[in-house]
């Protein structure tokens, strides 16, 4: 038999390879339990991967949040917690990074993400008002609506269509958002929320050309434009990447240069800066960060910790500075693109362009026989968790749960599952299992059917739902 000479990763792209700019320090031993096992998982489980115990998970893609790896500097970094109550030093280091590094003048601790949402949508919404944004997220969009206003998806068409090639497309439709500020009037917008890769469209950017135009236009009207800038750290590869005017750029340069267009940015740290808890908010205005430091007193902590420990503050400064590295970014999304690369070229239907966190699998694709309302994605994440013990999560249908006024189901065109790679954790090796146990899923996608749900709880509705095989 004829033997085709093996060839390296980069070899088979036709360039030099390159690697990850770090080494393995400490390891965590992984368990495989039998397909047996995993069959009694999931139904324990409910067929829904976020009831899963970890112990039960042999590749653990459900996400990029929290789960990523931590430098040795940034061990070395929680050794230095300095856990006074009031001014703890590491509150300053992290205070000091992210004005550096995004810009910003204010910074409010945060325990996470949400924490710091909480805070700004509290802030910054009038009930009765609007809140346009480039696709919903699913916790930004519940604390706007807590907060009385009412999210209004403005980002452009090509988004939502999980094929289209279009570079940017995390963008804002210009002419969505003008027309909804001339219909409803500039007051009745609270601010812009922008979101830095787009999570649920697939980790897609927005272009600098883009955060630009949406400042003209908020200048013009006199409204302020908030940034999610939980993955904005990524969305600058892509600019420095794809966008004329900016491949001689650092990370750290356009990172700077985007964030400079918006009046502030709220933060889940437990994605881009590398840590395994924490976020934050930071803004520019005066009144507006008094404000903010008042709240942040009465929901997450003093206003020099927000909800974190002095290490976890510390190991986030430290986090932020490497998150920068241009190497680091590289590597980063080198790996989601390699696994993207593999599940395209064996034709297996995925959210393209291959965005910044993860791979979307398409599950309309998978499974045109399954209607939406007996949840593809979902029967998707189960079915490969069947298959190899790889957990993934669903983004689709329940994700997207009700209207909150008629209670209807919220039907959004992408029906997807996301395979979220951890930063610094998983190998090439790795993603090669990946991608074998998801052509074993596509190979038997016609015998497969769908799920019902038979427990919805009320907010959130994806982390606890139950379902049953139909
Ligand atoms: C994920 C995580 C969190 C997140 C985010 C964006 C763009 C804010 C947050 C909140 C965790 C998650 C959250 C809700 C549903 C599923 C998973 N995303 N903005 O896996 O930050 O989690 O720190 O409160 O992606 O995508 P936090």
């Amino acid at each position: 038999m004829d033997q085709k000479p093996l060839q390296t990763m980069g070899q088979q792209s036709g360039r030099r390879s390159w690697a990850e700019p770090w080494k393995i320090k400490m390891v965590e031993p992984l368990q495989v339990i039998s397909r047996d096992q995993r069959e009694q998982a999931l139904r324990e489980a409910g067929y829904n991967t976020f009831l899963l115990k970890s112990d039960d998970v042999y590749i653990d893609l459900l996400t990029d949040s929290g789960t990523g790896a931590m430098s040795d500097r940034q061990w070395a970094g929680i050794m230095l917690g300095d856990e006074a109550y009031a001014g703890s030093r590491n509150f300053y280091h992290l205070e000091a990074a992210i004005q550096n590094y995004y810009g910003y003048r204010h910074v409010v601790p945060a325990h996470q993400g949400r924490g710091a949402e909480h805070l700004i949508s509290l802030a910054a919404i009038q009930p009765g008002q609007f809140v346009p944004g480039n696709m919903y997220f699913t916790t930004t969009r519940l604390h706007q609506e807590l907060a009385g206003g009412t999210f209004v998806d403005v980002i452009i068409d090509q988004a939502h269509d999980a094929q289209d090639l279009h570079p940017f497309k995390g963008n804002i439709d210009l002419a969505k958002l003008e027309q909804l500020v001339k219909e409803q009037g500039a007051d009745k917008i609270a601010y812009v929320s922008m979101a830095g890769t787009v999570n649920m469209a697939g980790g897609q950017p927005v272009s600098m050309e883009n955060v630009k135009a949406v400042r003209a236009l908020c200048d013009h009207y006199g409204i302020r434009l908030f940034l999610d800038a939980t993955r904005m750290v990524e969305n600058a590869f892509f600019i420095q990447e794809r966008e004329p005017g900016f491949a001689d750029k650092s990370i750290a340069q356009i990172l700077k240069e985007f964030c400079g267009y918006t009046d502030g940015a709220w933060m889940s740290g437990k994605k881009d800066n590398l840590v395994n808890i924490g976020g934050w908010l930071a803004v520019n205005d005066d009144t507006l960060f008094e404000e903010l430091r008042n709240l942040v007193i009465v929901y997450e902590g003093l206003h020099t910790y927000g909800g974190m420990a002095g290490r976890d503050m510390e190991a986030m400064a430290i986090g932020i500075a490497e998150s920068v590295q241009d190497e680091h970014v590289r590597s980063r999304i080198g790996q989601v693109r390699y696994l993207g690369d593999l599940l395209i070229q064996w034709q297996i239907p995925i959210v393209l362009p291959v965005g910044g966190h993860a791979v979307f699998l398409d599950a309309r694709g998978f499974y045109p026989h399954i209607p939406q309302d007996e949840f593809p994605a979902q029967t998707l994440v189960a079915e490969l968790y069947r298959d190899s013990g790889i957990r993934a999560m669903e983004r689709g249908i329940v994700s997207a749960g009700r209207d909150e006024h008629t209670g209807e189901q919220h039907y959004p065109r992408l029906e997807l599952a996301r395979l979220t790679i951890p930063r610094r954790v998983y190998t090439q090796a790795h993603m090669d299992v990946v991608a074998e146990s998801v052509r074993a899923v596509y190979e038997i996608r016609a015998q497969t059917r769908g799920l019902k749900m038979v427990f919805e709880p009320k907010y959130l509705r994806f982390f606890q739902a139950r379902f049953e095989p139909l």
